[in-house]
């Protein structure tokens, strides 16, 4: 069924292939009209590094540190780290769980606010070496690398740039090659690190001084030694969601207008190599409409990640054993992040043991049993397709384009999920969509949305047809969609909104 679609909107589009240039990035000239602003809009695409990324979907964080030991959540820095000491560490045991339950990364948080290295920094002695643990000769950073590799799933780091202990924070070119020697060090000796997670926070030195941060030449030091690694969230490749809810937005394009400002940046990296930061307010309900577009300096593809916690904590917190997340509210959280267009990066914080919590553990593993069990069964897939229709109304590179999918003639199905695609290699085109479905001769909606992108997931009352249509009421250029599937959701039929099964 893919393959048709895919095939069908292949060939009455081809036609773009003549003109298509795409681009991870592009400059608005002052003469564009508003029509060749959409067009060059629908023509930017992710970078390898960011397709890659974006197809993992499910990233593991792992929020790990002093904290842990402290029952905080932001140290202060000040900690007798002698208090460190998981007795049970056992790293194959964080990444087997959380790759069983289907995540294809995992992010570690190296160090976190209160500067405490959960590696042997050469650069300072608040670290695992002065701790009791393994009697000084531990490497967290080592082990949970090490574990990824043999579960041969991604591993990333977590770096706070505000460090509460560093007594060079404040002095701003001090820290900054403080900084850099601790980022040469984790992407100098623990192999592939595929994404590198550069956190806000910017608070005062001891000094009483603001620290200024030398982010480019942070991620120049990325390109170089770690070119395949993804740079979220204060971070060229990768944008923060906006919330630590779980919830991405309704509307949500991987495609976001530059300023002035980031031209330059890109004109002074010869358009080759970007290692600049979007400005802007990424809390903004809209990012990328028309409106939006009008205005920039330029294009370019800046995906959003969704973080939230398993736990109401980032950190380990035996009082809210009883708090992580039901399998209801992780399956939410699914369809409002991956179903929204964004990755879900979901901390799972290990205890004081150095483990995993069994309370953690089996919502996870009950979560990703329900999910496959849901998306094991492509309802369209399992019918006989007697029809599909494309009806392109404006198949050719039009500002507004619209198309409409059949899928008739089905054995009778019963659905409450339908999923869609779009071709990213190909942009993000889709603007609004609706799906219909056939019931005593006419067309009756039951989802509706606006963009698509990598995935979209929409929820509805369960219909039971034979046949359905969906219509693309509007899209910047010629759609390329990459799969309709509908799902059924037993669970959310029967209405067991509170059930923690
Ligand atoms: C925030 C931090 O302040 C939290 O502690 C946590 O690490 C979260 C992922 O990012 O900015």
């Amino acid at each position: 069924m893919k393959k048709i679609v895919i095939l069908l909107l292949y060939i009455l589009n081809s036609s773009i292939f003549l003109y298509a240039q795409y681009s991870n990035y592009c400059n608005i000239d002052s003469t564009d009209s508003e029509e060749n602003i959409i067009n060059k809009s629908s023509l930017i695409v992710p970078t390898p590094r960011q397709l890659r990324w974006q197809q993992l979907e499910l990233t593991a964080f792992f929020h790990f540190g002093i904290n842990t030991f402290t029952n905080n959540e932001w140290g202060s820095g000040k900690e007798d780290i002698r208090i460190f000491n998981p007795i049970s560490f056992d790293a194959k045991q964080w990444v087997r769980i959380v790759k069983q339950a289907g995540f294809k990364q995992v992010i570690l948080t190296a160090k976190h606010h209160d500067g405490f290295c959960l590696w042997p920094s050469k650069y300072t002695k608040h670290t695992v070496e002065y701790t009791p643990w393994q009697n000084g000769k531990g490497d967290i950073v080592k082990e949970v690398s090490k574990a990824c590799k043999y579960y041969g799933i991604g591993f990333g780091i977590y770096l706070s740039p505000w460090d509460r202990n560093s007594v060079y924070y404040g002095d701003s070119v001090k820290y900054n090659r403080y900084f850099i020697n601790q980022l040469t060090e984790l992407l100098s000796n623990y192999g592939k690190i595929d994404e590198v997670w550069f956190d806000g926070a910017n608070g005062e030195g001891p000094n009483g001084k603001k620290q200024v941060y030398a982010f480019e030449d942070w991620y120049k030091l990325i390109r170089k030694l770690q070119p395949e690694a993804v740079i979220a969230v204060m971070g060229p490749d990768v944008r923060w969601v906006g919330t630590e809810t779980g919830q991405g937005r309704n509307t949500e394009w991987s495609v976001l207008p530059i300023s002035l400002e980031t031209q330059n940046d890109i004109a002074k990296n010869s358009q080759k190599n970007l290692t600049f930061l979007p400005h802007g307010n990424m809390m903004d309900d809209d990012l990328g409409s028309r409106d939006k577009l009008r205005e920039a300096k330029g294009l370019i593809w800046y995906p959003s990640e969704t973080d939230v916690s398993i736990r109401p904590g980032w950190f380990y917190h035996s009082t809210e054993d009883t708090k992580v997340k039901t399998v209801k509210e992780l399956k939410d959280i699914y369809y409002s992040s991956v179903g929204r267009n964004s990755v879900l990066l979901l901390n799972i914080p290990p205890n004081k043991q150095g483990l995993i919590s069994n309370a953690d553990s089996a919502a996870l593993i009950k979560w990703s049993l329900c999910m496959k069990e849901i998306f094991s069964k492509n309802l369209l897939n399992e019918s006989v397709v007697s029809s599909v229709v494309n009806d392109v109304k404006n198949s050719h590179y039009n500002i507004d384009t619209s198309a409409t999918i059949y899928y008739k003639n089905l054995s009778l199905i019963k659905c409450n999920l339908i999923q869609l695609q779009e071709d990213i290699t190909k942009g993000q085109r889709i603007e609004k969509f609706n799906a219909e479905y056939e019931k005593n001769g006419v067309w009756v909606p039951f989802a509706e949305g606006t963009t698509i992108g990598y995935k979209r997931i929409l929820s509805f009352p369960a219909i039971v047809t034979k046949s359905i249509r969906i219509n693309i009421i509007a899209s910047r250029a010629t759609p390329y969609l990459n799969g309709v599937e509908l799902y059924y959701d037993e669970a959310a039929q029967n209405n067991k909104s509170n059930s923690t099964q």
